[in-house]
């Protein structure tokens, strides 16, 4: 038995427009499943669907004495992280996806997805999510229909985004939505046990920018599948705000709260996956005077508002976080937010029925069941296995965290007043630089390379790659496009624009040794850069940007003095001029795209190589 276009009529609520209906209708009759249900996002539904979801194995329920309403699901090892070979920028011309993005033709790509669809959804539930991206009915908010083969992917979304009636009711009000269509590419035949991580070997995640839409098939994990976060709320928002003089980034937003004056600044900051957002959006200050609030550690929309300034939404309702590496020592504030109602994904499982990863406090247990459901023990990690996956995540309510913004869901957003770069850099890159002028901060975005991780699953971990505002696998269109439409938002703004900041925490000495503590202390980096904005201290004009002099850093109770300040900003200009070299061999592959602005602070920062 298959849905029929009265079946999904049928199961509509009163509040869903046509034009919901006929998207669902159409998927209908193409996926041909067995069930249709619109969600309603209530409290009911997930209770329901995540005891389905134990039933069937594909979630494993977890002490619920130690870690309340939480879940657990293992994925299959072939769909463990993006996959950046597979994802395609569908735009009528291959010139405006760029050479960073994969394009396909997007007649042909549908040819290809409209028969991957053709019943796709056979012996499956096709859920259809409305949700909202940001507050609910906010001027930088924006909304879409998401219908998926996956309750894993409904259940997630709850977390990560506003779904169901509320979402529903905006659409029907007449406001625009982003079709977003999903499967895992594992049909059921009459009869066929389903396993606990469907999904398929072969991928396409794919974008249409003219048309606005998201289509994704075979993989059940993440930015592959949860359709609102890196598919919509970056690469196909990203076009959007092109076209909209608007700007979404791969950034996390925080508030910094100066509790002498009571002034509060906001910074966003674009560091590629992996690399310590979370840890940013959530630092507990280890220098007394300041408080940080979360307002997001991801994505942010940004908007000039009415008074000129740039102001940012988080546009996500959850955190998608890396769990190795999290513990209380690191992230305090994140290990409080998923104390209960979260989803773990492919972590360990305790004997006790709790998760456990690589770097979380405490001994290891004797015994563990690994991320692959085998049995893992202290021999295991001498061996050098992993307990959990290197990009095993937990998906947890950003209300739940202790330092959430009061403001997080402010539907005109905060306004921004400095802007990070950053990015894992053993050698070369500096604690922190700030712009010399605004197109230099474009430059210092455009030109960020770092260190791979484990985010995706298709490119070497560890090798230096560029990823130019840590959008590489994220802008919908042309990356050089994208910076000439930073330099236009920065013509618009006039000094209004937010100052742009290099920073890197990862930089190690002749030894392999970290030469910057990190975490708690990178708030003395946020410190300077609110010192710097209200002009209380100089800098010194570097190679790479305007340096903290070394006497007006707050470096009080922290183990870096002058020998190690010295080698955290050890310019080598050969290893400087090799790296504008390779800056400029990167930036042939976009032509004449790239902006002349651009191309002049490439000679400018030669010079100063020069004059070094
Ligand atoms: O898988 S996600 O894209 O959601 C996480 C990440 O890589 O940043
Ligand atoms: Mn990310």
């Amino acid at each position: 038995m298959t849905v029929s276009a009265q079946d999904v009529r049928a199961a509509a609520p009163a509040n869903a427009p046509e034009d919901v209906i006929d998207f669902a209708i159409r998927l209908a009759e193409l996926g041909k499943p067995e069930n249709v249900y619109f969600c309603d996002g209530s409290q009911e539904e997930w209770d329901r669907l995540t005891s389905e979801m134990v039933e069937s194995g594909m979630f494993t329920r977890l002490n619920p004495e130690k870690r309340p309403n939480s879940f657990l699901a293992r994925s299959l090892p072939s769909d463990v992280a993006r996959v950046e070979s597979r994802t395609f920028i569908c735009s009528e011309k291959e010139e405006d996806a760029g050479p960073t993005n994969h394009w396909y033709d997007p007649a042909e790509m549908k040819k290809i997805l409209n028969e991957k669809f053709d019943g796709t959804y056979a012996g499956r539930t096709m859920y259809v999510i409305p949700f909202s991206m940001g507050p609910l009915g906010g001027p930088i908010s924006q909304l879409g229909i998401e219908i998926t083969d996956s309750p894993y992917v409904v259940v997630s979304m709850r977390i990560m985004a506003r779904i169901g009636t509320k979402a529903m009711d905006l659409i029907n009000e007449g406001r625009t939505w982003v079709p977003a269509a999903h499967s895992v590419g594992a049909p059921l035949a009459p009869g066929q046990k389903d396993t606990t991580w469907p999904c398929n070997e072969e991928k396409y995640i794919t974008h249409f920018p003219e048309t606005n839409e998201i289509w994704s098939y075979g993989s059940g994990y993440g930015g592959n599948a949860l359709l609102g976060k890196k598919c919509y709320a970056l690469r196909i928002a990203s076009t959007m705000a092109r076209r909209d003089g608007w700007m979404a980034e791969h950034m996390l937003i925080l508030r910094l709260t100066d509790e002498k004056s009571g002034k509060q600044y906001h910074v966003t900051a674009a560091f590629p996956s992996a690399c310590g957002k979370t840890n940013l959006a959530m630092l507990e200050p280890t220098i007394a005077g300041y408080k940080v609030e979360t307002v997001g550690d991801d994505i942010a929309w940004m908007r000039p508002g009415e008074d000129g300034r740039l102001r940012a939404i988080n546009p996500e309702a959850g955190f998608f976080g890396v769990a190795p590496g999290t513990s209380y020592k690191t992230n305090p504030m994140a290990m409080d937010t998923m104390k209960a109602n979260t989803i773990f994904t492919n972590v360990a499982l305790t004997d006790d029925g709790d998760v456990w990863w690589e770097g979380i406090d405490g001994e290891q247990p004797e015994h563990l069941i690994d991320w692959q459901g085998n049995d893992f023990t202290k021999a295991d990690s001498e061996a050098g296995k992993k307990a959990a996956h290197p990009n095993s995540r937990f998906t947890t309510p950003a209300s739940q965290c202790p330092i959430i913004c009061p403001d997080w869901e402010a539907p005109e957003g905060v306004a921004i007043d400095a802007i990070l770069f950053g990015g894992r850099r053993a050698s070369n890159v500096p604690l922190v630089a700030e712009q010399y002028e605004g197109a230099h901060g474009v430059f210092i975005g455009a030109s960020v390379a770092s260190e791979v991780t484990a985010a995706a699953t298709d490119v070497k971990a560890g090798s230096l790659r560029h990823d130019p505002f840590a959008m590489l696998p994220f802008c919908g269109y042309n990356m050089a496009d994208y910076w000439g439409h930073w330099l236009e938002m920065q013509a618009k703004l006039g000094d209004k624009f937010p100052k742009i900041y290099q920073v890197n925490w990862f930089r190690k000495d002749e030894n392999g040794k970290f030469l910057w503590p990190g975490f708690g202390d990178n708030a003395r980096v946020l410190d300077w850069i609110v010192r710097r904005s209200s002009g209380e201290v100089e800098g010194i004009e570097g190679v790479t940007g305007i340096y903290p002099k070394f006497e007006d850093f707050n470096l009080e109770g922290v183990d870096v003095d002058k020998a190690a300040w010295d080698k955290m900003y050890d310019i080598d200009p050969d290893a400087w001029a090799a790296e504008m070299d390779d800056t400029e061999e990167y930036f042939k592959q976009f032509g004449d795209k790239v902006p002349a602005e651009i191309t002049a602070q490439l000679a400018k920062f030669r010079e100063r190589i020069a004059a070094a």
